[in-house]
């Protein structure tokens, strides 16, 4: 069966205890849980992992090569600014779908730009944690999954 690895970066862990107005009241181990259940029903395995540094989201994405089918990512602020996770998500070669709880293009300017858009298969925001279940449902599309 492909497993995907499911990634999150900074901050998402207090999902749930602060700001629930821009993210909703669901927690990160309630997403991760969603995605293990939704996987499972698509016929994929999932691997979850959230880090609030850098260097860590990056040797995670570097380790799943070989290991995983593609990506789910949510990079939190990352996604405006580090060069260093789009090369990283690029030298995979893992078809790799950016994920947002919230609709980074009907926030500030500054959220706007994702850096790994340009690496992704495509980009999926706005839906809170239904975001995940259509990531996952679009990789197992492009994977041939479940067809
Ligand atoms: O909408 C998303 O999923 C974001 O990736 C979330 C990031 C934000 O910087 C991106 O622009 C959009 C922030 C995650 C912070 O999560 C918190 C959750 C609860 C309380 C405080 C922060």
């Amino acid at each position: 069966m492909s497993s995907v690895l499911v990634l999150n970066g900074p901050n998402l862990n207090l999902l749930g205890t602060r700001q629930p107005e821009v993210y909703g009241s669901v927690t990160l181990a309630d997403i991760e849980g969603l995605c293990r259940s939704h996987a499972a029903q698509i016929g994929l395995t999932v691997e979850t992992m959230q880090s609030n540094h850098e260097g860590a989201l990056i040797d995670a994405i570097h380790a799943a090569r070989g290991t995983h089918a593609g990506l789910v990512i949510n990079a939190g602020a990352y996604t405006h600014t580090s060069i260093a996770i789009m090369d990283a998500v690029a030298s995979v070669e893992l078809p790799t779908v950016e994920v947002h709880l919230s609709n980074i293009h009907a926030r500030e300017p500054f959220r706007h730009r994702s850096y790994l858009a340009s690496v992704a298969i495509g980009q999926i925001a706005g839906f809170g944690a239904t975001s995940y279940t259509l990531a996952l449902d679009a990789l197992a599309a492009h994977l041939g999954v479940g067809a």
